[in-house]
């Protein structure tokens, strides 16, 4: 397998200055925030992998009994053989290879059901995982690998040339659109030498890779946007994601499969969204660890609530930090744009006792709002559902 890192990737640093000059620094009394996606550092991806473990969360159960039970019915769409829907397709012969594209990867343990059902049924594989997390893609690899690996499994793959390899796994480490333009239309990523491991080309610089992690461009690819990731974005960014992954689609061939937490009660959601064991509060305010690190502030974490609820007027799950006292929060690692003189002067973030910061919206939909959602971004129908036997989750498969 290999790892890539996008290049755009390390221009995530200057977006998270960026982030708290506008959102926290220059925000009036009660409106500070922060962008959710600052959660995936390496220590956040981690804790969010722990979270999907808890008893609490149910959106990760929900989705994997969704692949358990649909599984097979999402393979036939992604290798084309879906009764009715892929006329064009059944006079071919029968396709032996699926390719899936999975946007926010993690540590792909909900994919790798999908990838092992696959291989069961004889398909050959191509598996190219996205995340911005380059530890969760590592250990991604290292999962998936060793989950088809199991020789007791009956699986088996070459990484020589010679040999047709039955599982690929390719990963790109970077933001989502910049990887996905570059798997789908070949622009250029580098190797980052630290990651590139089980079978490496040659050599590390971005000229051979880049050939190692091209598609196949004639085959059909499954884009993968599960977990309800989508619920992180709010409702014209979410629009404006769902068209730009269908412009680097090929029409009438590539899938996007896209999973939605439904709305239920509000007792189940927002205690998912504060679980028992208290792995969403250290989730939480790993932000502020973050920041301390990246930009040399000084949060006590600690000394911050974890607060989750349900607006019920947006429809949206809405995570918050509650300062317990009075704090005052330097950025040493942040200049003051606007001074000029010699001084030196850092920004200075002055809190209140029990002033909030904003830090996620999970928004939860109804069928009626994805359709509409999906149909804004110009994806006209719903060429599939699959629910999970309380309704409470939707993968849905589009084209
Ligand atoms: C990764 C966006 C799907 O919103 O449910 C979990 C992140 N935040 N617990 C979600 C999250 C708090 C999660 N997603």
């Amino acid at each position: 397998y290999t790892v890539l890192r996008e290049e755009s990737s390390r221009l995530a640093h200057d977006e998270l200055a960026e982030a708290v000059r506008s959102q926290l620094l220059g925000a009036k009394l009660n409106e500070r925030s922060l962008p959710s996606r600052f959660f995936y550092d390496d220590t956040g991806s981690a804790l969010y992998e722990r979270i999907t473990r808890t008893e609490d969360y149910y959106l990760t159960r929900c989705e994997r009994e969704i692949f358990r039970k649909h599984g097979d019915r999402i393979l036939d769409l992604a290798a084309g053989v879906a009764p009715g829907a892929f006329t064009e397709l059944q006079s071919r012969s029968k396709p032996s290879a699926i390719h899936l594209i999975e946007l926010g990867a993690g540590d792909g343990h909900k994919t790798a059901l999908l990838l092992q059902r696959a291989l069961e049924r004889g398909l050959r594989v191509t598996y190219r995982p996205i995340d911005i997390s380059e530890r969760a893609m590592v250990a991604c690899a290292e999962h998936v690998m060793a989950m088809l690996g199991d020789p007791e499994n009956g699986f088996r793959w070459a990484h020589g040339r010679e040999q047709k390899t039955q599982f690929t796994f390719h990963g790109v480490v970077g933001d989502f659109m910049e990887c996905l333009q570059y798997i789908l239309q070949g622009r250029k990523g580098h190797i980052s030498p630290g990651l590139a491991s089980g079978a490496p080309p040659a050599t590390g610089n971005g000229a051979d890779t880049a050939i190692d992690a091209s598609i196949d461009e004639h085959a059909r690819h499954l884009v993968m946007f599960i977990g309800s990731s989508i619920g992180n974005f709010d409702y014209n960014s979410a629009v404006g994601f769902c068209a730009g992954v269908r412009q680097l689609l090929r029409p009438g061939r590539d899938l996007f499969l896209i999973g939605f937490d439904l709305r239920k009660s509000h007792v189940v959601m927002q205690r998912a969204y504060s679980d028992r064991e208290g792995i969403t509060a250290e989730f939480n305010r790993n932000l502020l660890t973050r920041l301390n690190r990246e930009l040399g502030a000084n949060f006590n974490p600690a000394k911050f609530e974890h607060f989750a609820q349900f607006n019920v007027r947006l429809g949206a799950m809405e995570s918050f930090l509650v300062a317990t006292e009075p704090m005052r929060i330097v950025f040493q690692h942040l200049d003051k744009e606007s001074d000029s003189s010699a001084v030196e002067c850092k920004p200075v973030l002055e809190l209140r006792a029990w002033e909030s910061i904003h830090t996620e919206y999970s928004w939860k939909y109804t069928m009626e709002e994805i359709t509409e959602l999906m149909r804004k971004a110009g994806f006209a129908d719903i060429l599939a559902s699959f629910f999970d036997p309380r309704n409470w989750f939707v993968d849905s498969v589009f084209r």
